[in-house]
């Protein structure tokens, strides 16, 4: 129910709707963002990060829930698993979602055995979860150079060249493959894509299927996957890489999650596909995450030797649902701030402009709330309004239904009709930007070790624009697959060996750190004696 203060503001937001709809705010200067993302951006909160105390980052900031992890104690003791046997034995192993399909399938191709394990089922993942669409510059007025500009602004200036570079020049394919498998992207009635304006975009370039682009994105690869026949191992996380005595990466502890067995997957070339964190909740924050997004690719990854990229940048995408409790962190995507929605503070004054970057638009809320006091006060949180009405306004009666229908549905069934009424936001935990470090075949620095998809840092920077994400899982997850199955076919692993868990261990304790926690952590608890995500009054 809305308190008597929500629907006071509510009544400032339509008395000046005509007039708001209508404003054209002025973008925020270079100067002005960098000040005001130094002081509400969560990024730059210091206290919350700490220094690792081991492994190749050493000295290095992550965020403190993550540090915890990655010097946290192994599930498994190195001297009771047989590696003299396999369970499993395959070419390419891939391990996780939306890339890792899109990897499976490329390496599939290439006529190499593989095979997927996914800790919960195949397509639970990010990539499900993303709404608004995927960038790709293939229209007249557009460039991949332009593309390039956008993004490496964006995320200022700090994405790897060659990473970008390869994200923007592959993306008019990444495209055309999704639409000949079968994806259903928005089209005019001659066929041409229907293209729309993202934070941050210089021209139309995102794609989207409606408002569930990521989930019509991952039941075409899901099919491809099955249709292949490619074997999939739902329910079944890995929680230690295995090496060879060499160094190389060759295969994978895995646990079944139902029956709790230890399982030995050998491979020639290993590829992380197991996607970002946001459900560690960093700093409190709600997410828009899917359930299994725990981080764990970092995890076996960084104690397998594999770097990391940038693990202290962290995408707040500025509209989680903040009203009503029952959605509190949904994603409510960017595509509703393309469409014309602006954001608007508890008196009815637009603030900014609705496409700035993702995190200067956080920053910018954060800021409206906690040193202005224009934030709408809930039950037990705080938000402001993201005036959806403006949309049929600025795009004519039933734009909202043909457009944003998950959107619709999602308010509508609290007895919300974002069609009239306007809606309550505040950022929500969204996106890891950092993560393992690659080369552009999508190496790590272990070899045969390949990562692809969110668990990747450096290809987007320290902000990353939307749509950019699904169109990373796609050209990134193919890259892997084409990249892992060209090195498997020379590739002979040696003696397997756990050796580097052992190593980990023992760094750790030379270092004094006390591991807290087991790691990588696979689902979150939300149970009342253990609470991951405590909810703070922002
Ligand atoms: O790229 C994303 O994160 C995305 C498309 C999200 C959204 O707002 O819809």
């Amino acid at each position: 129910m809305y308190t008597g203060e929500m629907l006071e503001s509510m009544k400032k937001v339509e008395a000046a709707r005509d007039a708001n709809t209508v404003l054209e705010p002025r973008r925020m200067t270079a100067a002005e963002k960098d000040a005001l993302l130094e002081t509400y951006h969560p990024d730059y909160k210091k206290s919350e990060f700490a220094a690792l105390r081991v492994g190749v980052n050493r000295g290095e900031l992550v965020p403190h829930e993550l540090a915890a992890l990655l010097e946290g104690k192994s599930r498994v003791n190195p001297d009771e698993i047989d590696l003299s046997r396999a369970d499993y034995e395959c070419d390419v192993l891939v391990i996780g979602g939306g890339a890792g399909s899109s990897a499976a399938i490329e390496a599939d191709n290439a006529g190499m055995k593989t095979m997927i394990v996914t800790k919960l089922r195949i397509g639970d993942a990010n990539t499900m979860m993303a709404e608004g669409g995927i960038q790709a510059a293939d229209k007249p007025n557009d460039s991949p150079a332009i593309h390039y500009l956008d993004a490496f602004g964006g995320g200022h200036f700090a994405a790897k060249p060659e990473l970008l570079y390869k994200l923007v020049n592959e993306a008019p394919d990444a495209i055309q493959w999704l639409n000949d498998l079968g994806v259903e992207f928005d089209k005019a009635p001659d066929g041409t894509m229907i293209t729309t304006h993202g934070g941050g975009t210089s021209r139309k370039r995102m794609h989207a299927a409606r408002d569930y682009t990521g989930a019509e994105i991952m039941r075409t690869l899901r099919d491809e996957v099955l249709n292949r026949g490619i074997p999939v191992i739902d329910f079944t996380a890995a929680i230690e890489l295995i090496l060879d005595d060499g160094g190389r990466c060759a295969g994978a502890v895995l646990l079944n999650m139902e029956t709790g067995e230890i399982k030995i997957a050998r491979a020639k070339c290993v590829i992380l596909a197991t996607g970002g964190a946001g459900r560690l909740h960093y700093q409190g924050f709600p997410t828009s995450n899917h359930y299994g997004a725990t981080a764990d690719g970092l995890i076996l990854g960084y104690r397998a030797g594999a770097k990391l990229l940038y693990a202290d940048t962290l995408q707040y995408h500025p509209t989680g649902a903040a009203y009503p409790e029952q959605i509190f962190g949904a994603l409510v995507t960017e595509k509703v701030r393309s469409l014309g929605a602006k954001l608007v503070n508890a008196n009815g004054e637009v603030f900014m402009h609705p496409l700035e970057t993702r995190d200067v638009t956080a920053a910018s809320i954060i800021r409206e709330c906690a040193d202005r006091g224009n934030g709408v006060k809930t039950a037990d949180g705080v938000g402001v309004w993201l005036d959806t009405p403006m949309i049929e306004k600025k795009g004519g009666e039933g734009t909202i239904l043909a457009r944003i229908p998950a959107m619709h549905r999602m308010f509508a069934q609290y007895g919300i009709d974002i069609r009239t009424e306007p809606i309550l936001v505040y950022p929500t935990l969204h996106y890891q930007n950092g993560g393992l470090d690659i080369t552009p075949d999508g190496m790590t620095a272990v070899e045969n070790l390949f990562a692809a998809g969110e668990v990747v840092g450096g290809i987007h920077g320290r902000n990353r624009l939307m749509g950019n994400s699904l169109l990373d899982v796609i050209v990134f997850g193919r890259n892997a697959g084409r990249h892992a199955a060209e090195r498997a076919k020379s590739v002979t692993p040696g003696t397997p060996t756990l050796a580097h868990v052992k190593a980990f261990a023992e760094e750790a304790a030379a270092a004094g750190v006390e591991a807290q926690v087991q790691s990588p952590k696979l689902l979150p608890t939300y149970s009342h004696g253990n609470p991951d995500f405590q909810r703070k009054a922002f």
